[in-house]
């Protein structure tokens, strides 16, 4: 699977982040837990080299606990303070106050402003919302939602700014982007749905053998991904005039279904020992 995904937008908004920067006290990078290394953005990574920093992984309802153990372990020893966060129910919340103080140069008594960043689709909307107890920024379960850049006080003394998503230009590893693909940081006109949908049963089938035998009440699994995916789509009645399986809608329907955390909690990156 080719992308070459880099429109106006995001250079305008790596452009954003930069100017951004020198108003800024503290970084919030926040890191989708299913994916810790696959959503670190390299190139913003550099460019924020220096800022005080805390490292959010935001959706760890939908990864595995233990590998979210190791990650946030392994990254407090690169020396990054490191909360984990399940910004749908306000999981682990009330440990950002503190870690944000802490960063953000301790005994300081001014307002402290934070700049959030992220990929696509991370959450760093509604992690400020979450924050503010308000919906003060545009959120959505699709990349590309939040444009401009918008200041907002989460606490006395704190504002945060939410930035747009931001990607790198070229993925050189094939299964980054097919791990971004997966759970939902690229635009769906931007990735070849089948391929990714299939990239993700041949991953299911080889971590979790019984997962995907139970969720479509299978008693066998069919002999390769493409067969499941065929599979997968009767099941779900997703059939054309013939009654041919409409395979693009049947990965569209699997891809829906992983990301809304259906098919379990999975962490895709593997934290190496
Ligand atoms: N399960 C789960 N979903 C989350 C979590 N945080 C955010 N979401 C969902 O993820 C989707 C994207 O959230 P946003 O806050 O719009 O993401 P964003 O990073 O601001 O996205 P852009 O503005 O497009 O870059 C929404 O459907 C949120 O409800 C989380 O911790 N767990
Ligand atoms: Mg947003």
């Amino acid at each position: 699977m080719d992308i070459h995904w880099y429109p106006g937008h995001m250079a305008k908004a790596r452009k954003l982040i930069r100017e951004s920067l020198k108003l800024v006290h503290v970084i919030f990078e926040l890191l989708d837990a299913r994916i810790p290394r696959s959503s670190r953005n390299p190139d913003i990574a550099a460019l924020l080299a220096g800022k005080p920093r805390v490292v959010i992984l935001n959706k760890t309802d939908l990864a595995d606990p233990a590998e979210t153990r190791l990650w946030a372990e392994r990254l407090v020893a690169e020396g990054t303070p490191v909360v984990q966060l399940d910004s749908f129910t306000g999981r682990g919340f009330g440990k950002i106050p503190r870690a944000v103080r802490e960063a953000a140069a301790p005994g300081r008594t001014g307002t402290i402003r934070g700049m959030v960043v992220g990929i696509p689709n991370v959450g760093k909307s509604t992690f400020i919302n979450r924050l503010a107890g308000q919906k003060a920024a545009a959120t959505g379960a699709r990349p590309g939602v939040t444009r401009g850049k918008q200041w907002i006080r989460v606490a006395p003394g704190i504002e945060l700014l939410d930035t747009p998503g931001v990607l790198w230009p070229r993925f050189d590893d094939r299964e980054v982007a097919l791990k971004l693909a997966a759970t939902g940081a690229l635009k769906e006109e931007a990735i070849d749905c089948e391929a990714v949908a299939l990239w993700l049963l041949d991953w299911i089938r080889a971590e979790y053998p019984g997962v995907l035998k139970r969720r479509y009440q299978l008693a066998a699994l069919p002999a390769d991904s493409h067969m499941l995916l065929e599979t997968i789509g009767l099941k779900r009645g997703l059939v054309v005039a013939g009654g041919r399986v409409d395979r693009f809608k049947a990965a569209v329907a699997l891809l829906k279904e992983f990301r809304e955390g259906r098919l379990g909690r999975f962490t895709l990156d593997k934290c190496p020992v």
